[in-house]
This record gives structure tokens, sequence and C-alpha cells, in this order.
């Protein structure tokens, strides 16, 4: 909450806003010049490649998102799945 710059991840026809914890810890990575982040979203492991702009499943690498940093206000379809209507 308040924060400066959200992370968002692609979908079908537009951008997912990350859950706040997600985007915590993304923030945090991103911030610290890190490289990547993993994520655990519903019990499977992300990698967010910061170099690349994308994430994958750590256990399958071949299905990439693009993600993007952005500012929070931007529009998106809504968070982490959960749609805004
Ligand atoms: N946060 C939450 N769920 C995710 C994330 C994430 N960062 N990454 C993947 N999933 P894959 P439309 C997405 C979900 O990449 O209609 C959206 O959140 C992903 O959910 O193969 O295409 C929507 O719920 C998918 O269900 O690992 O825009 C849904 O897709 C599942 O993990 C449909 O969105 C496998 O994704």
């Amino acid at each position: 909450e308040n924060e400066k710059y959200h992370w968002y991840y692609e979908g079908r026809n537009g951008w997912w806003k990350y859950d706040e914890r997600s985007n915590v810890d993304l923030e945090s990575a991103y911030n610290s010049n890190e490289t990547e982040c993993l994520l655990l979203l519903a019990g499977t492991l992300y990698c967010v490649d910061f170099q690349n702009n994308v994430q994958f499943r750590r256990s399958d690498p071949t299905k990439r998102r693009r993600v993007k940093r952005d500012l929070p206000t931007l529009p998106s379809k809504g968070i982490a799945g959960i749609k805004i209507i």
C-alpha cells in the first residue's frame, strides 16, 4: 500500500497486478539490484527475471510471461487473477 511503483505480469489481453506481498518482495529485490526474485505463488515457485523482464515457473521455464514495473495507477485486469469489475 502507498507504494511508488507496482509490478505487473502479462495476461491474455492486458496486465495483472502482482499481489501486495509479492510486490513488496519484488521491490525489495529490484531495489537491492538483484537479478531475479523468487516468488511462491499458490504453492508454485516462480522466478521473476529482472534482466529479461519475464516470469516463469522454475520447474518449467518454457512458458514465460512478460513483467513490468510501473505506476500503481496504471489500468490493469485486476490483482493476481482477481478481476476488477
Ligand atoms: N500471480 C498470480 N497468479 C499467477 C501468476 C502471478 N504472478 N503467474 C501465473 N499465475 P503460468 P488471462 C493468470 C497463474 O504462467 O485471462 C491470471 O492471474 C495464472 O493466472 O503458465 O489470460 C489469471 O488468473 C495461471 O492461472 O505458470 O488474462 C489467469 O492467468 C496459472 O498461474 C487468466 O488470465 C499458470 O500460469
